[in-house]
């Protein structure tokens, strides 16, 4: 066998549904049979000028400018230049020249696919069999050699590859048929949120404006409420009348502190003043005749005398105040504990206070419905409002903290709108597949590292000696690319072709280098599997990873061999 590659060759001609008659001369392939058939003369294919006779074809002699009066022998192989080696893989003709009008020497495999070899193999003592398994090409048994008919065993070893293929491929397309399924199923999901997260944040908008409504209603209701005389105890009228009392007594103190300060004030700078003019007058010079300095002296004298006989009352009035601003107490002032305390609490209380016996979690959810229950009672005249000295009454808080309540859930319900609408928009591959992989990771161990990759999220390395992981990058992006690499046997490679390729980037920083990256590259395979990493450069990652999800969804026709044609 000389070369691996002829596979390629094989499987590409496999599907032809052209066969050559027997009665064409040897090595004619079946799309060139038009070419060979039994007439008076033989035009060269690519010169048709050049006219020769019947018996001019494989007669070992190069004659026509394209080889073609020899598609049986070695003649013409010196028209195809051989190199690079032949035959080419991924080459329709496997071979290098395009003026040759036959792509080589047509071997039937009967039992297997037919194929072409370069002219240069035919009677050169040596069987290629990955080629041609009928041996046809070594016919003049040079040097002795013989090459027998393999076609039998070799075509059946690869029609079972072959139809292992074509299961792994089916097995592949149904896996990524199965993905595409949750992930529409994912979407369908995302999107009934989405809907249902609209309806409840329009009602929620209704909600709040009557609630806003209502809780402005009941603050206007409470603030306008005049006391009267009842025999309420702290939670009835007299409350809110201590309440009220104590706040004005608190605001008048604070400013009267406030004016007390800002006289302060004034006393410094009026003391500062005396000073210079005290000083003033004591070292004007009498003798310098300046009516306006004089006048003002006298009338510092003046002012002095009138102050000194003020200053003690002052005292008096400072003293008064002082006591005025003492904090109110038990001994000082009033004592509001006695009118804020009582002993008695009213059966109202306990349904005011039930929700502290609560689970903390359903407190919150009691709590709301409590609040609109309560206000009905209250409303509704089967509850009393219950207002606390100085705060605002029971069915205030009940409508600010249902409104506020229902503002919190608007804000928490937009942001997960937010996201499940950018969710949405995100790109998750074709068909959306990805959205179905998200979260599930795939590793394998290379080195001295075990490298994973989590599907739209993140790729690292974890150190096997216990140094700690490294973040390789975070998804950010698909794109598509073109691979053009060896098939390998195992099937585990990207092979050619468009591949998509995910970037992850930013990862954690490389020493005096940038932050690590990793391009993911896909190809199909049934599982998902992390065939290799490699580091291109410092800190510049590149996985490539089989996966169903970059199968491609077909069902491809099972290759015909020669005996179905
Ligand atoms: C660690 C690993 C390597 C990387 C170097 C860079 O050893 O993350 O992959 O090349 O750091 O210093």
């Amino acid at each position: 066998m000389r070369r691996t590659g002829a596979l390629v060759l094989l499987s590409t001609l496999a599907h032809s549904s052209l066969v050559a008659p027997e009665s064409l001369p040897r090595g004619v392939g079946p799309e060139f049979a038009k070419f060979y058939e039994t007439k008076p003369t033989f035009p060269c294919i690519g010169n048709p000028s050049i006219v020769l006779a019947p018996s001019q074809i494989n007669d070992n002699s190069c004659d026509c400018p394209d080889g073609s009066d020899e598609p049986g022998t070695a003649a013409c192989a010196h028209l195809d230049a051989l190199s690079p080696e032949q035959p080419l893989p991924g080459s329709l003709t496997g071979t290098t020249n395009t003026t040759s009008a036959l792509p080589g020497f047509w071997c039937a495999n009967d039992g297997h696919v037919g194929s072409y070899i370069p002219f240069m193999y035919v009677n050169d003592g040596v069987c290629d069999y990955d080629l041609c398994c009928d041996g046809s090409e070594e016919f003049a048994h040079v040097g002795g050699v013989a090459c027998e008919n393999r076609c039998g065993p070799i075509g059946k070893e690869y029609r079972r590859l072959e139809d292992e293929r074509r299961q792994s491929k089916e097995r592949s397309a149904k896996r990524r048929r199965t993905l595409v399924k949750e992930a529409r199923e994912l979407r369908r999901r995302v999107e009934a949120k989405v809907t249902n997260l609209k309806e409840e944040l329009s009602g929620l908008e209704q909600k709040q404006v009557e609630l806003q409504k209502k809780f402005e209603e009941v603050e206007r209701s409470e603030r306008g409420k005049v006391v009267r005389a009842t025999e309420g105890g702290v939670g009835g009228k007299l409350g809110v009348l201590v309440g009220l009392a104590k706040t004005r007594v608190a605001e008048l103190r604070d400013t009267l502190d406030k004016v007390l300060d800002q006289r302060d004030d004034l006393q410094d700078r009026v003391d500062q003043l005396e000073d210079i003019l005290t000083k003033l007058r004591e070292e004007y010079n009498p003798n310098f005749n300046d009516e306006g300095v004089k006048a003002a002296v006298k009338s510092w004298e003046d002012y002095a005398a009138g102050a000194t006989a003020a200053g003690s009352k002052d005292a008096v009035a400072d003293a008064d105040v002082m006591e005025v601003l003492k904090e109110d107490s038990e001994t000082s002032g009033i004592n509001w504990a006695e009118f804020e305390t009582e002993d008695g609490s009213s059966d109202a209380d306990v349904v005011y206070n039930l929700e502290a016996y609560l689970p903390s979690f359903v407190r919150d959810y009691i709590h709301e419905k409590l609040n609109v229950v309560r206000v009905w009672m209250i409303e509704n005249g089967i509850l009393a409002d219950n207002p606390k000295a100085g705060g605002e009454s029971r069915l205030v808080t009940a409508a600010r903290e249902a409104l506020e309540a229902a503002k919190a859930d608007s804000t928490s319900k937009t942001s997960t709108l937010q996201e499940q609408e950018t969710d949405l928009r995100k790109d998750y591959g074709p068909d959306d597949i990805f959205r179905a992989l998200k979260g599930k990771c795939v590793s394998s161990d290379v080195g001295e590292y075990e490298y994973e990759l989590c599907w739209i999220d993140k790729t690292t390395q974890k150190s096997k000696k216990g140094h700690g992981n490294t973040n390789m990058g975070t998804f950010v992006r698909i794109d598509m690319e073109e691979a053009d690499e060896e098939e390998r046997t195992d099937g585990k490679g990207l092979g050619k072709g468009k591949r998509i390729v995910l970037r992850y980037d930013n990862g954690q920083g490389c020493w005096n280098g940038p932050n690590r990256r990793t391009d993911v590259w896909l190809a199909c395979a049934e599982t998902d599997e992390l065939w290799r990493v490699s580091e291109s450069e410092k800190c510049v990652y590149r996985m490539e990873i089989g996966t169903p999800a970059a199968c491609e969804d077909v069902n491809e026709p099972r290759p015909a061999t020669k005996d179905e044609l």
